[in-house]
């Protein structure tokens, strides 16, 4: 059997998981949760993203995963919405370049978003700089659409792209995620401390909240504070989690 039918057959008998990680603050109290999906497989155990999204994403599939994922995302934000600690807390979604070119992409974010009756301003989209090399104008209408509903967006792995940073000036987003190749060179490294402090510029430029993510030392994250860097996310707060154990205790906390 090919990975592709496995991959097909799995969906089908459900066997994709969610799992999310959560991002603290300056002070590290608890600010939201990124979905980070994973395959439990019985042939293969649990596959993590990279050993099955790119086929995903090659043969279309992306887009009935994606659909999962938005569900799952919706369905902890609704039960999070009865939580007063929680309530305020985002939930951020990876986007592959394949789903944002669905024709009616913004039309099925809506409709789900509706059904599970919670704010849209809790749900934010994760994109990679991949999504601006092709019809950016498309991907500018998309993501003024969900603005305009309230969604929010980030770019994710940031500094790693090819773009041209004259794009910020036009893109709705309201996040920048620095990525983890920076992070995890901040403390020794002085190039990559310089690219992490122009990330955080760039943020107080175009009023962009700026993340950290793989924070795995104590030392990093002082360093990253102190360069100014607004939220964070690693395993020095949490490994991920399957977003089921994590409604599980909100519901024993009662
Ligand atoms: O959890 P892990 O570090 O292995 O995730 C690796 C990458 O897989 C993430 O950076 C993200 O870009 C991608 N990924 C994780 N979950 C999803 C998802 O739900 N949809 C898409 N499109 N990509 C995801
Ligand atoms: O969306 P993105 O590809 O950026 O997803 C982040 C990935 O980084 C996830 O696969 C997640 O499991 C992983 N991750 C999260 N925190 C850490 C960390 O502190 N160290 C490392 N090495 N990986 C992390
Ligand atoms: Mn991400
Ligand atoms: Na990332």
């Amino acid at each position: 059997v090919s990975l592709v039918s496995e991959l097909r057959r799995g969906i089908e008998r459900g066997e994709l998981r969610l799992f999310s990680q959560p991002i603290v603050d300056r002070d590290r109290r608890v600010i939201g949760e990124e979905g980070l999906i994973r395959w439990l497989s019985p042939e293969r155990g649990l596959v993590p993203p990279g050993g099955f999204i790119p086929l995903a994403e090659q043969t279309g599939i992306i887009v009935e995963i994606g659909e999962w994922v938005l569900e799952e995302a919706c369905r902890v934000l609704a039960a999070w919405k009865r939580e007063p600690e929680r309530r305020e807390l985002t939930f951020s979604v990876n986007l592959s370049e394949r789903q944002l070119r669905v024709d009616d992409f913004t039309e099925r974010v809506r409709a789900i978003i509706a059904r599970h009756g919670i704010a849209p301003g809790r749900l934010k989209f994760e994109l990679t700089e991949s999504v601006l090399h092709t019809d950016l104008d498309r991907t500018i209408r998309l993501l003024s659409l969900l603005r305009a509903e309230g969604v929010l967006s980030s770019l994710d792995d940031f500094g790693t792209g090819y773009s041209s940073l004259s794009y910020l000036r036009h893109l709705p987003v309201q996040q920048l995620k620095i990525d983890r190749s920076f992070v995890s060179a901040v403390v020794d490294d002085e190039p990559a401390t310089a690219i992490a402090r122009t990330i955080v510029q760039l943020g107080r430029t175009f009023d962009l909240q700026v993340v950290a993510e793989g924070v795995e030392t104590e030392e990093q994250f002082e360093r990253l504070r102190d360069l100014g860097v607004d939220a964070f996310q690693g395993f020095l707060f949490a490994r991920p989690r399957p977003v089921d154990e994590t409604l599980r205790e909100l519901n024993s906390a009662g």
